[in-house]
């Protein structure tokens, strides 16, 4: 498989399904039985399972403290030599593990040139390799994205940048990721702001800088459809961490930046649960409000630590979670062309190779036991039925006129007069987290 013919995982076979296995038996999947149909659907139709390339290939370990910890084989040689070595350890990966996506970002693919041509001309030739690996393996890109957060010109941000030659060179790099995407067939194309926003509120004008991001994602709309590039746009949104405040702070706000500026029908969210974690938010609450919106496109899978403030990236093991994620994803009818991507990394403690497939099979059972709890949830229809019950007085009368926006405040008055004090109804939270807790 490898591009070099080179093996980096020898010894590992394709992962089976073993849902026998006992506790310790942890390189077999458990849960994750792809062409098993639920709700008329495969479970690798549910799930849209992806591996992401900068943790996973790219990833060293190092933290702010300590040096890498994670010597990978493929990371060896030149930047070019590694980048292709990276490639083929990347594609025996994902099909001895049995997923169909990937996602990357331009600059974890290959090397930054030292001008952008050379960039370019290094994109070029690895995804000419690329091309050829997805044709062989059937294995496709679930998402592509820029790194505009990495590299020094990007400091004080890309698009929000003060300087226009700065925004002029995001937007170029963009152009270029857009070009790769079409060449590559990706499905969406992700927007993760991490200098957009501010340290500093003494130093910015915000006003300009949303009007300028605004217009930059006009730009790529606009390119978009220019080169007849058929996939979804997604923004990430995350509150801070490298800024102190990001613009695109949660789902909901977002959500309003894309409406205040007419962009609403060219985007979608790509929720990643640690980023809601960082807003202040309960793990699935971005979930729930993009798909309320109509607006949930994909998701980076992952967890933080609820006592650390920072992205930790884990991969999700909580059963609890993948359910209330699940019963989102199937109550929409799915996330495609969207997917759930594991934007999540090893421990910098976990050294050996094994711990990147156990990672992986660990968070893929724990998603397929979220969907098995879901569907159970769904068709059984118990707390749909509660729900149903608990708002049934706007299901006529006056009610349905509220909910059919023809009511008036006179009329409310009319009826509280005509009906006095409402009696007091149990909300019955312990109920519902009963039953709930009776499907996971
Ligand atoms: C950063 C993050 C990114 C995006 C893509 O916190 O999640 O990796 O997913 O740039
Ligand atoms: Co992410």
């Amino acid at each position: 498989m490898a591009a070099h013919g080179e093996e980096f995982f020898p010894g590992i076979p394709k992962i089976p399904y073993f849902p026998g296995a006992g506790p310790t038996e942890v390189m077999c999947f458990k849960h994750y039985n792809a062409e098993e149909v639920l709700m008329g659907r495969t479970m690798e139709d549910w799930l849209r399972f992806s591996v992401c390339y900068w943790h996973s290939f790219c990833g060293t370990g190092a933290d702010p403290f300590g040096f890498p910890t994670l010597h990978r084989k493929w990371n060896e040689g030149t930047p070019m030599e590694s980048a292709k070595r990276r490639l083929g350890a990347a594609f025996e990966f994902f099909t001895k593990l049995g997923v169909k996506y990937y996602t990357f970002h331009d600059r974890d693919m290959c090397p930054e040139g030292s001008s952008l041509e050379e960039s370019n001309k290094n994109l070029d030739e690895i995804t000419d390799l690329a091309l050829q690996l997805q044709r062989q393996t059937g294995v496709k890109v679930l998402w592509v994205t820029c790194n505009l957060f990495a590299h020094p010109r990007y400091m004080n941000g890309a698009a929000t940048n003060p300087d226009l030659h700065v925004l002029a060179y995001a937007g170029a790099q963009v152009k270029k990721g857009l070009d790769i995407a079409k060449k590559l067939g990706a499905e969406n194309f992700v927007f993760w702001g991490g200098r957009e926003g501010f340290l500093s509120i003494h130093n910015t004008d915000v006003a300009a800088e949303l009007k300028h991001m605004a217009n930059f994602f006009k730009m790529a709309t606009k390119y978009k459809e220019k080169i007849g590039l058929k996939c979804q746009f997604l923004i990430e949104p995350k509150p801070k961490e490298p800024c102190k405040h990001q613009y695109d702070y949660d789902a909901m706000s977002v959500i309003g930046f894309l409406k205040h500026y007419g962009l609403e029908s060219h985007f979608k969210l790509n929720i990643e649960p640690n980023h809601t974690m960082l807003a202040g938010h309960a793990y699935e609450h971005d979930i729930v409000m993009a798909s309320v919106f109509g607006m949930l496109g994909s998701v980076d899978s992952n967890t933080g630590s609820p006592d650390l403030g920072w992205d930790t990236d884990q991969f999700p093991m909580d059963i609890k979670n993948t359910t209330l994620v699940m019963k989102v994803i199937v109550e929409q009818g799915g996330l495609q062309p969207g997917g759930l991507n594991f934007d999540a990394k090893v421990r910098r403690e976990s050294t050996d190779l094994e711990d990147l497939f156990i990672a992986h099979i660990g968070a893929m059972d724990a998603f397929a036991r979220g969907l098995r709890n879901a569907v159970r949830i769904v068709e059984d229809g118990v707390i749909a039925g509660m729900v149903k019950e608990r708002y049934s007085s706007f299901s006529h009368g006056l009610g349905q006129q509220v909910e059919d926006g023809s009511a008036s405040l006179e009329d409310m008055e009319a009826f509280a007069k005509q009906n006095g004090e409402p009696k007091a109804t149990s909300g019955k939270q312990e109920k519902y987290e009963a039953i709930f807790n009776h499907y996971i």
